[in-house]
C-alpha cells in the first residue's frame, strides 16, 4: 500500500521489570531509539505510575514514538509511528528490545493514511509548521522530562535533561546523579532527591550549625551517613573540631558524590576527617561509651539501608556514646510528608534523652516533597538549643563563613513551631490544645 505513515505495534514480552519501571532509563532508551532510525526527536514526556509503570511519547519531526509498560508482567505495549523513508523505524525495534532485555516480542506494521484513498489540497507548509523547540539558554536541548520524589499521595517534581550522569545499583539502593534545570546536579537515592546543588545549603547549614553553635566545645564528632560530604564540610568550618568520623553505608554515593559534587565532596579530603565505609548502626553500637561531642545522623528516609536510624536501639547506641552534654541531631522528615516516621522518631528520643531534651527544628527543604523538613535534637544533660544560644557568636560565625540559609534569625525562628506540629509532638498545653479543637 502507498501510505502517508507506517505504524508498527509492538508487544515486548518477558522484558526486565525494573527497568520497565525506571522512567528515565525508559525515556532514554525511547529516545536513542528514536536517534537510532535516523529520526529528529523535537521533545519527549514520560511519567511514572505509582506504584509500577511508565508510559511516554517522544515526538519526533516524523511523528512519534509512544511506550506504556507493565514491570509487573514484564511487559511493554509500544507504538513506532513514521513518516517519510529516511527513518527507518525497525531500527527503533531493535534498539528498544535490546534495552528491555525483552526475551519475546511481536510486531505488526500497518500503513497509515492510504493515499488511494486521500485528496490532496496544497497550501504552504512553512506558514503551519511550528519550529522546532530552541535548545535552551545553556545549549541544551528543551526536553521535558521529570524526575518525581514521591509516596502514594504527594510529590516533589523537578525537571531535568533526561540524562542519567552516574546510575549504580549498589548492594544497598540505586544510587543516582541527574542534571536538573532548576537546581543543578543532584543526587538521589532509591528515586528519593537527596541533595541538590543549589540548595544543599539549607539541609547542611541546619543539621550541623544549630546544635554546633550551642554547645560551644565541640572537639569530636560522629556522622553517620552523609556520604555526599555536605554535613562534614559544616562541621569542619568549625575550628574546636579535632576530628570527624564519618560512616558511610554505601561506597557507590561517595563515588558519585566525588565525581559530580565536589562542591559538597571536597570535605571527604579533608585531614580531620575519617571515613569508614561501614554500617552505621554496627558502628555505634561497638564505639566505646562517652568518645563524641556531637553525633550527626545524616540519613535517607525510613526505607531500604535508612530504616535503622528511626529505630530505638540505634538512637540508644548514639546517646550511650555521647560524652556529658553531648548533643545528638538527626534528620527527622517531615511533619507533611513520613509524618509517621516524623513523630515516631520524635518520641523514640523522648523516650531516651527525656521529654524536655528533645527539641524539633523546622526549615525550608525546596526540593524535598512539602518543602517542610525537620531535624531533631536529643540533648545528653541540659544545654538547651534555644536557652544557651548566643545570637553575636553565631551571628560571627556567619559573616566569616558567608553561610546562605543558617543565621542567628532562622536558628531561632527554626525552634518556634506552628501549633498543628506542636500538636502532633503532643507539646501543646493542654488548655491551648482544647481552645483549638
Ligand atoms: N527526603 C530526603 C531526606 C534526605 C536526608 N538526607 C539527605 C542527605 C544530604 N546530605
Amino acid at each position: 500500500m502507498n501510505a502517508l505513515g507506517r505504524h508498527i505495534l509492538i508487544e515486548f514480552f518477558g522484558c526486565n521489570p525494573e527497568i520497565m519501571n525506571t522512567v528515565s532509563l525508559i525515556e532514554k532508551s525511547m529516545v536513542d531509539a528514536a536517534k537510532d532510525a535516523g529520526a529528529t526527536v523535537i521533545n519527549s514526556t514520560f511519567h511514572h505510575f505509582s506504584p509500577y509503570g511508565v508510559s511516554g511519547v517522544v515526538v519526533i519531526q516524523e511523528s512519534h514514538l509512544a511506550i506504556h509498560t507493565w514491570p509487573e508482567y514484564q511487559y511493554a505495549a509500544v507504538d513506532l509511528f513514521t513518516c517519510g523513508d529516511q527513518v527507518d523505524p525497525w531500527k527503533s525495534f531493535d534498539v528498544l528490545k535490546k534495552a528491555f532485555e525483552a526475551n519475546n516480542s511481536s510486531a505488526l506494521e500497518l500503513g497509515r493514511g492510504n493515499v488511494n484513498m486521500l485528496t490532496r489540497s496544497d497550501f504552504n507548509v512553512k506558514n503551519i509548521r511550528a519550529e522546532a523547540p530552541h535548545p535552551t539558554a545553556d545549549g541544551r536541548t528543551n526536553r521535558n522530562v521529570w524526575f518525581t520524589d514521591k509516596d502514594e499521595n504527594q510529590a516533589l517534581s523537578l525537571r531535568y535533561t533526561g540524562e542519567v550522569l552516574y546510575r549504580k545499583k549498589s548492594p544497598f539502593q540505586r544510587v543516582q546523579i541527574l542534571d536538573s534545570y532548576g537546581y543543578g546536579k543532584m543526587l538521589a537515592l532509591d528515586n528519593m532527591i537527596m541533595c541538590t546543588e543549589k540548595d544543599e545549603y539549607h539541609y547542611h547549614e541546619m543539621i550541623a550549625h544549630p546544635a554546633m553553635l550551642t554547645h560551644h566545645a565541640v572537639k569530636r564528632v560522629l556522622i553517620i551517613g552523609g556520604g555526599d560530604g555536605g554535613t562534614a564540610r559544616e562541621v569542619l568550618r568549625h575550628n574546636s573540631v579535632e576530628e570527624v568520623v564519618m560512616v558511610e553505608i554505601d561506597e557507590a554515593v561517595i563515588e558519585a558524590a566525588e565525581t559530580w559534587l565536589p562542591s559538597m565532596s571536597a570535605s571527604l579530603k579533608h585531614p580531620k576527617l575519617k571515613l569508614h565505609i561501614a554500617d552505621g548502626i554496627q558502628f555505634v553500637a561497638d564505639a566505646a561509651a562517652g568518645t563524641f561531642d556531637l553525633v550527626l545522623v545524616d540519613g535517607s528516609d525510613p526505607v531500604g539501608p535508612a530504616e535503622g536510624l528511626f529505630s530505638g536501639s540505634f538512637y540508644q547506641n548514639c546517646y550511650r556514646v555521647l560524652r556529658k552534654n553531648g548533643m545528638l541531631i538527626t534528620q527527622g522528615e517531615s511533619p507533611k510528608f513520613n509524618t509517621d516516621a516524623f513523630t515516631g522518631l520524635n518520641q523514640c528520643l523522648k523516650n531516651i534523652f527525656g521529654p524536655e531534651q528533645v527539641h524539633t527544628l523546622l526549615f525550608f527543604a525546596t526540593t524535598y516533597p512539602s518543602g517542610m523538613w525537620s531535624f531533631q535534637i536529643g540533648s545528653k544533660g541540659t544545654v538547651h538549643p534555644v536557652r544557651d544560644f548566643d545570637p553575636k557568636r553565631s551571628e560571627a560565625f556567619c559573616q566569616k563563613h558567608e553561610l546562605g540559609y543558617y543565621n542567628a534569625q532562622t536558628h531561632l525562628a527554626a525552634f518556634a513551631l506552628p501549633t498543628f506540629v506542636k500538636k502532633m509532638l503532643n507539646e501543646l498545653p493542654v488548655s491551648v490544645e482544647h481552645e483549638s479543637l
